[in-house]
């Protein structure tokens, strides 16, 4: 296509719509005609094809905006951009347009997203199969120093959802609904589209959401696709979760063998040409929705049935925490989907003949929960891990005893993310300046990105490099003063954590820092530079702890803010509505990426990559994929500190873990923590009963031991600000950092899942 024709072809679209000419039109105008535009060149596309398909079935899709995504895709990106600016037009103003959608959560929707993305770049015929919420997850607004949740409300009339008028019949225990599916485009970099499919029930009722993000759990008609993940502190909202997953799978699972059947394709051959990939427990049921409709429609014996859709189920585990590990009561879906049960009854009857009742791995248990990652594991071909360390602890702990059963199952994924949004597309500054040095390969092949290391000595690239990362914080900044009036000093270190809120991340282990910090300098100590500390994280609304340490920071924000002795040296930030876009901005201005969660705990992280990819180093235990980052980079590139996870896998058996000492014997902790519910607190806006709770959890229960490693960090981490003043070595940890990023490409990722568990082509 050529600039001419795009013009003429843009001219067309905003006189049709608007009877305007590009100048006339307004950045929102020209944004929808963008994206009529794009989604007709989009159709265009062909359907990447091949003679077996995979289906990745997810709850969770954080795709982020896609206008850019999709133009640089389809080739129209830079034409498009010449274009604007020929009629004074901006971009970026017009991409501010977009709405976010706000169909994830955090890492397992952004990985499902990275993945989409490599699926339809590697040309391997893919589709993700999800839900389309209208509201998602929630926005977050700080009121108070609180956080406040409101509804998220991003399909505008015109969107990226296209209507394919297909509707399935979904059985619940209370009667019949109708699943619409919609379609999004997914355009691979080098031609050829995939696609997400989101379902949606047709009796969708937006109004019925009332004060915020309430609304009638009951009413599973009006209120099935409104929200990600409803609060699950009550009977109601849990069972909402099992109507969700099960209309998900059912809507999937019947789509997936009209597509086989459509295709000619015998389903008794059905793993034959498509893979299922059940992304964390969530899509589970479609082991046994499939069964179900083999044998009820398609008359295959339920041993036929088992045979070929074992064959065709993968799973991934993203969590060892035992509360994120699903168990449903048999009762939830005696009432969603009764006609699931005596097929998953039938399923552990035969593992209970098998190999006896051991609720280590029994589907159903004594207590009547159906244990959803069993049965997946017993009724799937593939069992795979997030990262090294992870899988590792899969095999030898947490599922140890399947890894006995079915050690051919067990294999490692690593996670990825794309290159295309998280550095060519958000840091347009870095890849060019890559480009100027090591050419263009590296876009197609992420390990090119190794030929920087020879450069580490190159004064002029490290000086660059430098200026590139100042100039995406001070990009950063004046965004954030534009849009909320927040300023920071681009010439201070930015220290960030940015990733949901939950206490094995350990953001209270970053605050306690900076309370330490504050009162260092309080008692005179300045640093060498002045530091901002900036967060992003929302915390799930029934999550109690979670919202005192959001509240904990504010106050800390705010403390810092009315302290004219503290303010010149530290400034905390806790960004509001931490999302993709501004993930995409906050990413690419950060010095030093906190990943401090308690070894063992975090499955692999894929924010760790992000930031290690646009230049920043990492200050982090040896957990999840920190690990193989740490062995790629080397001890000198980055700063570990903190037990190691077999040490922690101990203590917890053991059992004697206790705060309560680390408080007593450490001033530093002493001081901090009690900075909790002083004056000072109080009188910045601090809520007693909150920061109360906080302090006495962090005393007496602390059950990702903060405590434990706060010593350690803070030596870690006064180092690496202290090293910060060294500025060439630091420029060259920089480099050495992006150089080994390579292997945390999707691409890398996806090629694995293809070539060990999938083999497409
Ligand atoms: C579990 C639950 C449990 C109940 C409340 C709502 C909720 C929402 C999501 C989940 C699944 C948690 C699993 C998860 O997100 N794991 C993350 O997956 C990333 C991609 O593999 C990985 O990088 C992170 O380390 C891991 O925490």
């Amino acid at each position: 296509m050529t600039a001419y024709e795009v013009e003429k072809a843009l001219d067309t679209m905003t006189k049709t719509m608007y009877n305007k000419s590009i100048k006339e039109c307004s950045d929102k105008e020209l944004f929808y005609s963008i994206l009529q535009l794009t989604k007709g060149y989009s159709s265009m596309q062909k359907d990447i094809d091949g003679d077996k398909k995979v289906y990745y079935i997810s709850a969770e899709f954080l795709i982020g905006k896609l206008l850019s995504n999709n133009l640089i895709n389809l080739g129209l990106y830079d034409q498009l951009n010449e274009i604007l600016e020929k009629n004074g037009k901006e971009l970026a103003n017009i991409e501010e347009q977009e709405l976010e959608p706000s169909l994830g959560n955090g890492g397992l929707g952004r990985l499902a997203a990275c993945f989409l993305d490599s699926i339809a770049n590697l040309q391997l015929p893919g589709d993700g199969c999800g839900l389309n919420y209208h509201f998602g997850l929630f926005k977050q607004k700080f009121e108070n120093l609180q956080q406040k949740t409101e509804k998220n409300d991003w399909i505008e009339t015109q969107s990226w959802l296209n209507d394919t008028k297909k509707v399935y019949d979904i059985d619940f225990g209370y009667g019949k609904v109708k699943s619409h599916l919609y379609t999004i485009d997914v355009p691979g970099y080098n031609g050829g589209k995939n696609h997400l499919n989101l379902f949606d029930i047709e009796t969708v009722d937006e109004n019925i959401v009332y004060n915020g993000i309430n609304f009638p759990q009951w009413d599973v008609s009006k209120n099935l696709t409104l929200f990600l993940y409803p609060d699950d502190s009550t009977k109601q909202g849990r069972l909402l979760r099992v109507y969700q997953q099960y209309f998900m799978v059912s809507s999937s699972a019947q789509m997936i063998l009209e597509e086989l059947k459509s295709k000619g394709h015998d389903l008794h051959k059905m793993n034959e040409h498509a893979k299922i990939q059940i992304n964390d427990t969530h899509p589970s049921m479609v082991i046994p929705e499939l069964i179900r409709l083999l044998t009820q429609n398609e008359g295959f014996s339920f041993d036929e049935a088992v045979d070929v859709v074992s064959k065709t189920c993968a799973y991934t585990n993203h969590t060892i925490l035992a509360e994120a590990l699903e168990k449903w009561p048999v009762d939830f879906l005696e009432t969603a989907c009764p006609q699931l049960v005596p097929i998953i009854r039938e399923l552990d009857k035969r593992i209970k003949n098998k190999y006896g009742y051991n609720e280590k791995i029994n589907i159903i248990d004594s207590q009547n929960r159906i244990h959803m990652a069993h049965m997946d594991i017993h009724y799937g071909y593939s069992v795979n891990g997030v990262a090294q360390l992870h899988t590792e602890i899969l095999k030898k702990s947490e599922l140890n005893e399947f890894y006995k059963l079915y050690p051919e199952k067990f294999n490692n994924k690593t996670n990825g993310i794309t290159f295309r949004r998280w550095l060519l597309s958000c840091n347009k500054e870095l890849s060019n300046l890559i480009s100027s040095y090591i050419g263009n390969e590296y876009k197609k092949d992420a390990t090119e990105l190794e030929k920087l290391k020879a450069l580490a000595d190159n004064q002029e690239l490290l000086n660059k490099l430098e200026n590139v990362k100042y100039i995406k914080k001070v990009q950063l900044s004046e965004y954030l003063d534009k849009t909320s009036g927040i300023k920071l000093d681009p010439n201070s270190i930015f220290d960030i954590q940015a990733k949901r809120l939950h206490e094995y991340k350990r953001q209270q282990m970053n605050l306690l820092y900076i309370i330490n910090k504050y009162q260092e300098i309080k008692a005179g100590k300045i640093p060498e530079r002045p530091i901002t500390f900036i967060f992003g994280a929302k915390a799930a609304p029934a999550y109690t702890i979670a919202q005192d340490i959001i509240h904990a920071i504010l106050v800390m924000q705010e403390t810092i803010k009315n302290d004219k002795d503290v303010s010149p040296y530290m400034n905390v930030v806790m960004l509001e509505n931490y999302n993709v876009s501004l993930a995409e901005k906050v990413i690419p201005a950060c010095d030093i990426s906190e990943q401090i969660s308690l070894a063992s705990k975090e499955a692999s992280g894929t924010g760790n990559m992000k930031f290690m990819l646009n230049g920043a180093v990492t200050l982090g235990t040896d957990d999840g994929a920190n690990v193989e980052i740490h062995e790629l980079v080397g001890d000198d590139n980055i700063y570990i500190f903190g037990k190691d996870s077999d040490t922690v896998i101990k203590l917890y058996e053991e059992g004697t873990y206790n705060p309560k000492e680390y408080y007593d014997k450490n001033n530093d902790i002493k001081n901090a923590i009690d900075f909790l519910t002083s004056d000072i607190a109080m009188k910045n806006g601090g809520n007693y009963e909150r920061l109360n709770r906080l302090k006495n959890e962090l005393l007496y229960k602390d059950w990702f031991k903060t405590l434990l490693d706060f010593e350690d960090y803070k030596i870690t981490k006064d180092k690496a600000f202290k090293d910060y003043e060294n500025r060439n070595e630091w420029k060259k940890k920089m480099l050495v950092n992006i150089s080994q990023a390579g292997y945390f490409s999707s691409d890398r990722t996806i090629s694995d899942y293809n070539k060990d568990i999938w083999k497409l082509k």
